[in-house]
Order: C-alpha cells, then structure tokens, then sequence
C-alpha cells in the first residue's frame, strides 16, 4: 500500500476506539444483539467468526479435523462442527462451574458480546447439549474458539479446538460396567508411542467420590489411550510428510514419546494434561479429565461416568505443515490456500520472507489508578485493532519503578511484519503513532 492510501485511511483508523460510541446493537453470524457496558468485541475479530477454517476441507486446519475423525469414525463418536461460536456465559462458564471470580471471566480475557453472550473461549462451552443430545456414547466437537491474548507466532485470539467426551450409563451397565469398561479399553487400537505416567497422585489430583477407585482408574485409562491414539495418529503423519518434504533431521527416527502432566480444570477430576516430546521440547497440545458429576447431572445424565479432552487444533496443524506463524491460517493469500488439498498432509513452502521492523512504546503508568487500568491484553487489542494482521509480535521488553515518583514506566516492543509484502517505514511510522495516540488516550499513559 503506498504512503498517501495510508495516510487516506489514518482519519478513520486514527479515531480512538475507546471513545467511539457504542453501536445499540451487534450482528454476529447473522444474529443480532443488544449491547452493553459489557460488549467489547473489536472490529477485527468479528470478521473472523464468518470464516470457518475447521470446515474448509483444504484449509490445514479442516486437513487435521479429518484426519483425526477419519481415525475415529466407527468407534461410537458422534461428530458435531456446525456450532456458532456466540453461546451464553451459562454454557462457557456456569454450567462448567467456573467459580465467579475465575480469570477467564473477565472482559481482558473474553470477547463478550453482552452480559449474558460471548464468544466462546473453548469448544467446552457445548458439552452441555452434546451430553443432552448425542445419540452415541460419545462425540467430537470441532470449533473456532477466541480469546483476548498475546500475540506472536503460536497466539492468536482466535483458534480451533477439537472437543472429545465419552460416557457410560451405570443403569445400562449395571454389575458389567467395570468388564464393559475393559472391553472398551481392548477395542481401542495399539499404538507403539513411548508413556511416561508418573503414578496417579490421590492428594493432588484426586478422583471424585461418586465413583469407585476401579470405575475412575479405567475410564482414565480409556481416555488416555484414546488420546495416545490421536497424538500417534497426527505426528506419526507430521513425520511422514517432513520425510516426503525431503527432510533427515534425526527426530523423525526417534519414536513418538508423551507424556502425561496433572492439571486443573473446574469440570473435570482428575485432570491432565497430555504433552508431546517434539524435537527437543515438550509440547502441551491437550487438557482433558474425568467429567464431574455436576456436568453431567446437569445435562440430565443421572448415574453415568465418562471423560472429557479438548485439543488446540492450531498449533499441532503448525507442526504437521510445517506452518511457521499462527497467523498464516487466517489469510487469504492465494499462495497460501493453493498448497494445500483434502487429504493431503504437505510441508508448506514459505513463498516469500519478509524482513520485520520493531518499534518500541514507552510510557509512565498513571499513578492513581484510572477508571480500567491497563491490561497487557488491552493494550494487544489496541495494537491489533490499529495494525490488524501486519503486526507479528508485542512484548514488555523493560519495566522500572521511578524511585523517587514511584510511577511505573513500561516499554512494549512491537513488530511489524507483513506476511504477504514487503512494508514501509513511512507507514509503520504512521501505524505506530495511532498505537502510541490511542494508549495514551484510552488508558491515560503518559508517552515517554
Ligand atoms: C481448555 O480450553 C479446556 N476446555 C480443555 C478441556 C476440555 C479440559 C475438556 C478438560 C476437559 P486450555 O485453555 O488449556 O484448556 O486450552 C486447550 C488447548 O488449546 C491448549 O493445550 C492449546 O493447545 C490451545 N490453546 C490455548 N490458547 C491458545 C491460543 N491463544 N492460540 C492457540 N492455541 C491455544
Ligand atoms: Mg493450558
């Protein structure tokens, strides 16, 4: 874009979202809604909702979800994509039992639409009608997910999650239930991957007292090896593809190794977390438990067990195309879109690199503080609202108190860089000034 088209649309851009009035209403997939002093939903998100990378079937993403449905079809799942991502703060929060002051409430975390609708934070926020509804004994949930977060190359405020729950009835069971349990456990398909399970620790990470040390040992040993078989599934995939691609590095000849890591989750006990040892790190891809008896008397399963996971689709799609930056999935880019087809898991080619450019924002904290204090995410969200896609990266990179004044300066260090394109001085120049103008106007910083 040359200088003058971008200094064209400064006027608009450069008006501080903070002090815009807020539209009465707000139409999200076609439905509308009465906002609020709880709305903040930015105009760079909304756009998002529409897109539905999980059902493009030649989009990396909707590649994954196949594959891993692919793999689990036939084994009593039932599989649901077509969710719209508004649900109400019941569904994502209440019925889950997210205590009211949990984090994840709060407006720096959460894109709301009102008080009472927001767009999902994780594809857990359906579980509630699967468990109602599901005519199987279990289901996937496959959804594009949003949160108010960081930015640089593996968060993006918007991602994928792919939902998985199964349960067993005790009333259908009855004094089977525990053989039932083990025969499902045999029919799961033998993977060769590497375990570490460090043993069960009953204090830390305990299981719940409606169920049996029996009953909660074997429906975590179901849900375990079903996820082992969807880790092997994908990365044994991710190994053959970098092969094809042409690569020797030595991972691909070391066996898939996992590990299984305690967690907390308000809905499940125990709960874990499954990483996966991918060329030298570990890698955390999945949270998941035993489903509480709460969730489930809530949907109307009386006297039933069952487990639940949940995987981030994004950054194991990363892996398995060889996709440097989670913001690649979002563009549209021709040269992007057409190396990719159904079926096919293929090593992305990178068609151009563009050089970044950082410029950094520093300014005094106010010392009092002002009506909304400054969250990191705000200030991600003003930068992403004014720059969009073009900005790779934002870190604190300095923090110091003044030792006589006591104020607090902080210094954010901002990269600018295009994925498609090669971009200017002059109009990072100018993206960075609407930055420093709309934090010093939002949030009352004094720029230094
Ligand atoms: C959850 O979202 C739970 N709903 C998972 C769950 C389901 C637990 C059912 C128990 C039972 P968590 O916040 O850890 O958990 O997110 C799950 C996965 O989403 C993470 O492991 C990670 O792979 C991915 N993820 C989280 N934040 C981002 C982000 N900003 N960008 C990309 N991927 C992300
Ligand atoms: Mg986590």
């Amino acid at each position: 874009m040359s200088l003058s088209r971008t200094l064209a649309r400064v006027p608009i851009l450069a008006r501080s979202y903070a002090q815009l009035p807020k539209p009465k209403e707000i139409t999200v997939n076609g439905s509308t809604y009465a906002t609020d002093g709880w709305t903040n939903i930015s105009s760079s998100i909304l756009p998002l909702t529409d897109r539905k990378l999980h059902l493009d079937a030649n989009h990396p993403i909707g590649i994954l979800r196949s594959l891993v449905e692919k793999r689990f079809s036939g084994l009593g799942y039932t599989f649901y994509n077509e969710f719209q991502p508004v649900v109400t703060t019941h569904e994502n929060f209440d019925v889950l039992g997210f205590p009211k002051d949990h984090p994840g409430r709060s407006k720096s975390d959460t894109y709301y639409v009102n008080e009472t609708h927001l767009l999902r934070t994780h594809t857990s926020a359906h579980e509630l009608e699967c468990f109602t509804q599901c005519p199987t004994p279990g289901y996937f949930i496959s959804a594009d997910v949003y949160r108010r977060d960081e930015i640089d190359r593996t968060h993006y405020p918007a991602f994928h999650q792919m939902e998985g729950a199964r349960v067993w009835s005790r009333t259908e069971h009855g004094a089977g239930l525990e053989s039932k349990l083990e025969a499902d456990i045999q029919a799961i398909p033998k993977t060769d991957i590497i375990v570490e399970d460090p043993s069960y620790n009953a204090v830390t990470n305990p299981k719940q007292d409606f169920m049996t040390d029996r009953e909660a040992e074997l429906v975590g040993t179901h849900l375990k090896r079903t996820l082992e078989l969807l880790v092997n599934e994908v990365f044994n995939e991710a190994k053959e593809s970098a092969r094809l691609a042409g690569s020797q590095e030595p991972y691909l000849n070391e066996p898939l190794k996992v590990r299984w890591v305690e967690a907390y989750f308000p809905w499940t006990a125990p709960s874990w977390e499954i990483e996966v040892w991918w060329k030298g790190e570990w890698l955390e891809c999945c949270g998941c438990g035993v489903v509480r008896e709460q969730v489930l008397t809530n949907s109307g399963l009386q006297d039933t067990i069952g487990w639940a996971f949940g995987v981030g689709l994004d950054r194991i799609a990363m892996i398995l195309f060889g996709i440097p930056d989670i913001r690649l999935f979002w563009t549209l880019d021709e040269r992007f879109k057409l190396q990719f087809s159904e079926g096919k898991i293929t090593t992305f080619k990178p068609y151009s690199k563009y050089p970044g450019t950082t410029r950094d924002v520093s300014f005094w904290l106010p010392l009092a503080a002002p009506e909304a204090p400054l969250h990191e995410n705000d200030l991600m969200e003003i930068v992403r609202n004014t720059a969009g896609d073009l900005v790779e990266s934002v870190k604190l990179v300095d923090e110091f108190v003044h030792p006589k004044t006591g104020r607090v300066s902080q210094c954010y260090r901002v990269n600018y860089q295009s994925m498609d394109r090669s971009l200017t001085n002059e109009e990072i120049n100018v993206y960075q000034e609407m930055v420093r103008s709309e934090l010093a106007e939002a949030f009352q910083v004094e720029l230094r």
